[in-house]
């Protein structure tokens, strides 16, 4: 097994934390996902035969959040569907989609 931090921004609730949550322990050969909504940030468990951390990333950016992996250089924010900034992009359960 190895992990993996996810730095994760455009979370504000536990709806947030509980879809991060759930499309990281979707995808196959992740073992457990602990996400921090104080800290912004994913601890990830994987198994590294069946996915790789190139793979986690994109989870939870399907999921509708800004997430790189620690360490990695920040990407271009994601266009909008924040609280009220009106894109109407679905968040997965979030409070404000
Ligand atoms: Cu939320």
């Amino acid at each position: 097994m190895k992990t993996l931090i996810i730095k994760i921004d455009g979370m504000h609730c536990g709806s947030c934390v509980s879809a991060v949550e759930k499309a990281l322990i979707q995808v196959h050969g992740v073992q457990s996902a602990a996400v921090s909504l104080d800290a912004g940030q994913a601890t990830v468990t994987y198994d590294p035969a069946y996915v790789s951390a190139a793979d986690l990333v994109p989870a939870v950016v399907a999921a509708g959040y800004s997430a790189r992996a620690n360490a990695e250089p920040a990407p271009a924010p994601a266009q909008g569907g924040h609280c009220g900034s009106g894109s109407g992009k679905s968040k997965g359960g979030c409070c404000c989609s």
